[in-house]
């Protein structure tokens, strides 16, 4: 009888122990308002997320995946096929089809995603279009301590595309790029889509589309609260807001209050004066030097950075010290 040898492997790396109730009351009832950008991603929040980044105004993961492409060799050379490679946020695995074209030798990779049936789903796919690649499908918070499955490679390379860690407050990014720093220990890889400080109108445009897809997908906010929290938020009394903050060199995204108003959730009230706003995300751009200056911070080397011709998004390949 012919055995196939599975080689796909899944492991909880963490549980999700944030309480949601919790975290959003405590954002609504502080002065500003404030939720978390991780709230938008429910299941109609991240298929909005996916029609975001076709948008013609919404140039990074198009520009991303320019780069991907062009210079996907040069950043396989770079990163070592030796190495287990781990991608934070994994989704799809979309975009690590590109870099697995200029890796044919890779042996072990492992996606971690905080989805985890989406997560596993995609696993499989991918093990089954590379039968010589061992997926380690890790369902985390990888921003959290999580736990790794165990590796036939010594070396580590993150792959951590999509400038997700735009999303971070300064602090964050600190306490992530250092947690990362753990996990690679010296000698390993991060290779790591970064978005660019730039002409204010192009920033505008991306978080202000004409289609209002980005307006949809900030009220979403509300219909999840609605719908997961008791909430009785009425979407047509909030409008989106978003703007380039140059001092902070961040794009912030509001919802605003149209009126004055009270609204429950659960059996808690929370008042909105008119023009009050909840503060949804921010998305810090940086240069070039920016960046390098906080990874060496953390402990990492900058070694090589990729970017487009407009100078708009850089991936940037740096290692542990
Ligand atoms: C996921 N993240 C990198 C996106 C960004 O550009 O900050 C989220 C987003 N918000 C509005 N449009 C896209």
């Amino acid at each position: 009888m012919k055995t196939v040898k599975q080689n796909v492997h899944y492991h909880v790396g963490n549980e999700n122990e944030t309480d949601m109730y919790i975290e959003i009351l405590n954002g609504l009832k502080s002065s500003p308002k404030s939720i978390s950008p991780k709230y938008f991603y429910d299941k109609k929040g991240s298929e909005l997320f996916e029609s975001i980044t076709m948008l013609r105004e919404y140039y990074p993961t198009r520009t991303e995946l320019f780069i991907l492409n062009k210079y996907k060799s040069e950043m396989a050379n770079a990163a070592g096929t030796n190495s287990a490679l781990i991608e934070f946020g994994s989704g799809s695995s979309e975009k690590v089809r590109t870099l697995l074209e200029a890796m044919p030798e890779l042996k072990e990779y492992v996606p971690i995603d905080i989805s985890k049936d989406f997560l596993y789903q995609s696993a499989r796919a991918l093990s089954m279009e590379y039968p010589g690649l061992n997926v380690y499908a890790v369902s985390a918070d990888y921003t959290a301590k999580f736990e790794m499955p165990k590796l036939e490679s010594e070396r580590k390379v993150v792959f951590f595309p999509g400038s997700t860690i735009g999303n971070f407050e300064p602090h964050e990014m600190e306490d992530f790029l250092k947690q990362t720093a753990e996990l690679l220990k010296p000698g390993g890889g991060l290779l790591i889509g970064v978005d660019l400080k730039k002409d204010q109108a192009v920033l505008n445009a991306a978080y202000n589309d004409k289609k209002g897809v980005t307006r949809d997908f900030n009220l979403n906010l509300l219909n999840r609260l609605n719908r997961e929290l008791l909430a009785n938020f009425k979407l047509e009394d909030f409008s989106h807001h978003a703007f380039y903050h140059a001092e902070k060199g961040r794009v912030e995204m509001h919802l605003v209050s149209l009126k004055n108003q009270v609204i429950t959730i659960g059996d808690v009230q929370i008042a909105f004066q008119e023009g009050e706003t909840i503060h949804t995300e921010n998305s810090y751009k940086f240069t070039i030097k920016e960046f390098h200056q906080i990874a060496a911070m953390c402990g990492f080397k900058p070694k090589k950075v990729w970017c487009d011709e407009r100078q708009w998004f850089t991936i940037h390949y740096l290692e542990v010290i």
